[in-house]
């Protein structure tokens, strides 16, 4: 394939589900897997192709108990159709993409696309017809929704909102959905409650990867995700309103399910335990419950699957829906936009996902620089949910590299001076830190390090010299003695 020909296809993959699928195989990245148990199996088959840092696209059919062409597919987000580059010309890649969302592109109203092929009303709802996986063993239930969208419309605007929740199987007709407190569709839903009323949502399970990736980013309020991956696509999204609750969904979802959702003092159930990408199950309880009212899906319907696994495998941090790398970019464009001056760059140490833990290089060029970014990373807010250390370190430092972050820490870093720790910070019911007493009484909320791992402004110029081989110098002793030396030809 001509090179700009690609483009246009992996553009075009971006926009429609089905036409991914085609260019994955056409490329080599797409491995099928025929039989596969919906219980642990392919999450264990998902968790091992985490493995790698760019992981294939697995697209399970033939599942046990279902028809043949009822699907689930992972990893869609995380395939080389979608991650191309290394470092922080990825991050800059995301910026650049972020950059194209500020102008909006409105989605459309239609009355027709291929998400109404099937339509399940009243008594037909039928959630169980779908291959749901039951992902890892300690989870407590079955989970339809990991890269779903979650969609719902503020009572008093028209804002409409997507983002992604996750959303657990209960029975044929109902479904629950864990938002954490401070997420939009958290927000909008209790002024439904506020009102007496059920608070009206549509999920879709499956959808074109630019709606996912615009699902799952942090957008300021009012914004709606749908203008976003519009922007992103160049192109007006197409979407349907349900027939039930008006909320509208996207025309080429693969399946969706509409429905209400009364005040939790009316209903909830027990929710989860859900395997959570810090690494635990540390959420569960009582959550509020979807009252799924209609089903909409395609022939031959794929679930799109994110689940978890622990933060430390490979295919996390440029993987999990690239979405570690994704969150660097957006904190890098917010502290850019608050006017902290000569970011050089934004990343996430591996083990912390995509939130826990940020490195940003600064090339110092006042005192208190240091720690104007160190402050207002905290705050941001694509980092301020679960941004639990975050590293400010020299323009000389490869923050790519977790070990020259830690020789950062260990050698400009003094834990008395130059260290802030700010208490009362936004955190989740997944964060396993949470402290108990605050988990009980609903006050989400604990500490964050700032570690100025700089060299300190006013003594800067005195500080020790460092001692580095000179790049170029050891490249052209490198030249001299390859082909002599073995060790040469090893690296
Ligand atoms: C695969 C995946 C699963 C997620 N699951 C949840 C979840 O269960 N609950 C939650 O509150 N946020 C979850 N998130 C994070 C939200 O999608 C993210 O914060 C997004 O900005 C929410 O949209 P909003 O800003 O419109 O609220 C998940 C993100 C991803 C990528
Ligand atoms: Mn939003």
């Amino acid at each position: 394939m001509p090179e700009s020909n690609e483009q246009a296809r992996r553009n075009a993959a971006l926009g429609d589900l089905r036409k991914c699928l085609e260019l994955a195989e056409e490329m080599g990245e797409l491995e099928v897997i025929d039989g596969a148990d919906p219980y642990l199996e392919m999450g264990a088959l998902y968790t091992l192709s985490q493995s790698r840092k760019i992981p294939p696209i697995l697209l399970f059919q033939k599942i046990q108990g279902y028809p043949d062409d009822y699907r689930v597919v992972v990893n869609v987000r995380a395939s080389k159709l979608f991650v191309q580059g290394e470092g922080l010309e990825l991050v800059q890649a995301y910026r650049k993409h972020r950059r194209k969302k500020s102008d909006p592109i409105p989605p459309e109203i239609v009355t027709t696309g291929p998400v109404l092929e099937n339509i399940m009303l009243g008594d037909d709802v039928n959630v169980l017809k779908f291959p749901t996986p039951h992902w890892n063993k300690g989870d407590g239930g079955r989970y339809i929704g990991t890269e779903c969208m979650v969609i719902t419309k503020d009572p008093d605007s028209d804002w409409v909102n997507a983002g992604t929740y996750r959303v657990q199987v209960q029975d044929e007709k109902t479904v629950n959905i864990f938002i954490e407190p401070g997420k939009h569709g958290d927000t909008i839903r209790k002024k439904y409650w506020a009102r007496g009323e059920a608070a009206p949502f549509a999920i879709s399970v499956g959808q074109p990867p630019a709606m996912s990736a615009s699902a799952a980013s942090t957008l300021p309020e009012g914004v709606t995700e749908f203008a976003a991956a519009g922007a992103r696509l160049g192109r007006a999204v197409e979407l349907i309103k349900g027939k039930i609750t008006r909320i509208p969904f996207p025309a080429d979802s693969e399946i969706v399910l509409e429905g209400f959702m009364p005040p939790p003092e009316q209903v909830s159930m027990e929710e989860g335990p859900f395997g959570e990408w810090p690494g635990y199950y540390a959420s569960s309880g009582k959550e509020p419950v979807l009252q799924v009212k209609a089903i909409y899906h395609r022939n031959g319907p794929i679930i799109t699957g994110s689940p978890p696994a622990l933060p430390t495998h490979p295919g996390v941090q440029y993987g999990v829906a690239g979405s570690a790398l994704f969150r660097a970019a957006s904190l890098w464009d917010e502290l850019e936009a608050a006017g902290v001056p000569g970011i050089m760059g934004v990343w996430k140490v591996p083990g912390g996902g995509t939130r826990f833990i940020n490195v940003i290089s600064i090339k110092q060029m006042h005192p208190g620089h240091a720690k104007m970014a160190g402050l207002v990373a905290l705050g941001c807010g694509s980092a301020a949910y679960l941004g639990r250390i975050t590293i400010i370190v020299d323009d000389d430092i490869d923050i790519t590299n977790p070990a020259e972050v830690m020789w950062a820490v260990a050698t400009r870093w003094d834990p008395k001076t130059a260290t802030d720790i700010i208490d009362g910070m936004w955190t989740g019911y997944i964060d396993p830190m949470l402290l108990p007493e605050r988990r009980k009484n609903g006050d989400i909320t604990n500490s964050r390090i700032i570690i100025y791992a700089v060299r300190p402004y006013h003594w800067k110029d005195e500080f020790p010299e460092v001692n580095a081989i000179d790049k170029d110098y050891a490249a052209d002793i490198k030249r001299k003695w390859t082909g002599k030396l073995k060790f040469l030809n090893e690296a």
